[in-house]
């Protein structure tokens, strides 16, 4: 998704409203603060015991700690994000990892399996079919706005995969695992959707 139409047209700068409507899905209303959505507590981090892995039926292929992290190729986005609690926020900066990057420096050129789990610190998961964290869709982010992320936002590292309801955006994220087959995580068992297409207003089961 490109950050800026690739051509301005005459009306555009004086019809922003307008514009805005188009990047705000059915039943979203847009905030200029940042809410603090989260199941539990903010979980307690150490640094230097943190480690970062991607996995596959819950065994290791990659790890990273922080520093081996941060040294990985990173990444710039503006995103526009949806909450399912009906918040939209446009043009979010972040700075990370993305998947791709990740696969790749992990010798994979594709997600080894068709699903994908996602596990924080704290026991959250949250579900996705793996071909939404490929191809330029997810990243893991460590800075928001150029620092790094809030601890109640995710730090040290969450994922961002803003084409879908925010609650897949997992913090304190601390692995994708792949599977060959399809599980549900928190939001998901708890009769949240599924996949959680904001566009297609997939907030629950049978939406
Ligand atoms: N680990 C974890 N990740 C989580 C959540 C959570 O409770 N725990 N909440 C989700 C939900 S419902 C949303 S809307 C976003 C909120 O992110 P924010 O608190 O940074 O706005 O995080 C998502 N990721
Ligand atoms: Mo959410």
């Amino acid at each position: 998704m490109a950050d800026q139409p690739p051509i301005s047209r005459g009306f555009r700068a004086k019809s922003r409203p307008a514009e805005h409507r188009d990047r705000i899905p059915p039943g979203q209303h847009l905030v200029s603060d940042f809410p603090v959505l989260s199941a539990g507590p903010t979980p307690q981090i150490d640094l230097t015991r943190w480690r970062f892995s991607l996995r596959e039926n819950g065994k290791i292929l990659q790890e990273w700690n922080w520093e081996e992290f941060n040294a990985l190729p990173q990444t710039d986005w503006k995103r526009d994000i949806h909450c399912v609690t009906t918040w939209s926020k446009l043009d979010t900066r972040w700075r990370g990892v993305t998947v791709d990057d990740l696969l790749r420096a992990a010798g994979l050129g594709k997600p080894p399996a068709p699903y994908v789990m996602m596990h924080s610190a704290g026991g959250y998961t949250t579900n996705l079919p793996s071909a939404d964290l490929a191809g330029g869709k997810a990243m893991v982010a460590t800075l928001y706005e150029g620092k790094p992320l809030e601890p109640e936002h995710g730090w040290p590292a969450r994922l961002v995969v803003p084409h879908l309801y925010f609650w897949k955006s997992a913090k304190w994220l601390l692995a994708l695992d792949f599977l060959p087959e399809n599980r549900q995580g928190f939001w998901e068992e708890l009769g949240y959707h599924d996949y959680g297409d904001p566009w297609q207003e997939q907030r629950y089961v049978g939406d």
